[in-house]
C-alpha cells in the first residue's frame, strides 16, 4: 500500500515537472477567445466553425422538422386507440386483418421519407469521408490517459494531459474550464484544411472536437483519418469520446487555431523542420521574415 502511494506520488511529480516545462512552449500564442466549448443548460449542438458541421447541423434542423411530426402522428394514433378501441368503448372489434392500400401507403411512405433523407445524409457524409489534399497533417495517438500528437512533416512531438483545478490559471485557463483544458494544445493555422491520422496505443479511445463537427475512433494498429478546416481563430475544447478505462473522463482535447503566422512562429518554438514546405508556408516565411 505504502509503496503504491509512494510510487503514485512520484508519477505526479514527474507530470508536473513535465507540464511546467510545456507551460512555456504556449505563451507566446496571442490571447484567443474561447469559442469552443459546452454551455451550462446547453442542449444544441455546438456552434460551427466548420463547412462540415454546418452541414451536420442543417441535417440535425432537417431531421427534427421531420421527426416531430411522425412523433406527434404516431402518438395520437396511439391515443385514439387507447380511447376508441378499448373492450369498454368498442366491445365488438372488427375481424378483417388486411387492408392493401393501407399496408401499400404505410410501406412507401416510410421509404420515401428514407430516401428524403438519404439525399442529404449521403454527401455529408462524402464530405467528411473523402480527404482534401492536406495544408497540415497530424497523427494523434490516443493513450490510457493523455494523446500524443506529431506533425508529421516537421518532426514536432508533445503529448496532451488535462490540467488539475489548481494548475488552470498558468495556463491562462478560467476555473470553468476545468476537465476541458490541457497543458499543451494541438496549433493548426486557420482556413487551412487539417488532416489528422488517428490511431490509439493502448486501447479504443475517440478524438472529437464538437464545433468542427468530427470525431473519429483511434484503433490500435490502425490509421483512421479525419478533416477540417476552421473558419475562426479560438480554442476549442473536446474529450475522448469512446469509453477507454478508469480515466476516460479525463483526458480532455484542446485545439487553438490561429493566423498562419502564428502556426510557423508556433512550430519554429517547437524546433521544427522546416525541410520540405508546401509552398503556402513557404510564401507565409519569406514574408514573416521580410518583416522581422
Ligand atoms: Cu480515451
Amino acid at each position: 500500500m505504502r509503496l503504491s502511494n509512494s510510487f503514485l506520488s512520484l508519477v505526479t511529480a514527474a507530470l508536473a515537472v513535465m507540464t511546467a516545462s510545456r507551460a512555456a512552449t504556449e505563451e507566446f500564442l496571442p490571447d484567443l477567445p474561447v469559442l469552443g466549448a459546452p454551455e451550462p443548460g446547453g442542449m444544441a449542438l455546438q456552434r460551427p466553425v466548420t463547412a462540415l458541421h454546418h452541414e451536420v447541423v442543417f441535417l440535425d434542423n432537417l431531421l427534427n422538422w421531420i421527426i416531430f411530426p411522425i412523433t406527434i402522428f404516431v402518438t395520437a394514433l396511439l391515443i385514439w386507440v387507447i380511447v376508441f378501441h378499448n373492450r369498454r368503448a368498442n366491445p365488438e372489434p372488427a375481424r378483417f386483418t388486411h387492408n392493401t392500400p393501407l399496408e401499400v401507403a404505410w410501406t412507401v411512405i416510410p421509404a420515401l421519407i428514407l430516401v428524403f433523407i438519404a439525399i442529404f445524409t449521403f454527401p455529408a457524409l462524402r464530405h467528411q469521408q473523402i480527404m482534401p489534399e492536406a495544408d497540415v497533417t497530424i497523427k494523434v495517438t490516443g493513450l490510457q490517459w493523455y494523446w500524443d500528437y506529431e506533425y508529421v512533416d516537421h518532426g514536432v512531438q508533445f503529448s496532451q494531459f488535462m490540467l488539475e483545478r489548481d494548475q488552470l490559471a498558468d495556463f491562462g485557463y478560467s476555473d470553468d474550464l476545468y476537465l476541458l483544458a490541457t497543458d499543451t494544445a494541438m496549433v493548426v493555422p486557420v482556413n487551412r484544411d487539417i488532416v489528422l491520422q488517428v490511431t490509439a496505443g493502448d486501447v479504443i479511445h475517440s478524438w472529437t472536437i464538437p464545433a468542427f463537427g468530427v470525431k473519429q475512433d483511434g484503433i490500435p494498429g490502425r490509421l483512421a483519418e479525419l478533416w477540417f478546416n476552421a473558419e475562426e481563430e479560438g480554442i476549442y475544447f473536446g474529450q475522448c469520446s469512446e469509453l477507454c478505462g478508469i480515466n476516460h473522463a479525463y483526458m480532455p482535447i484542446t485545439v487553438k487555431v490561429v493566423s498562419d503566422e502564428e502556426y510557423i512562429a508556433w512550430l519554429e518554438r517547437q524546433g521544427a523542420d522546416f525541410a520540405n514546405l508546401p509552398d503556402w508556408m513557404e510564401e507565409t516565411r519569406i514574408q514573416l521574415a521580410a518583416s522581422n
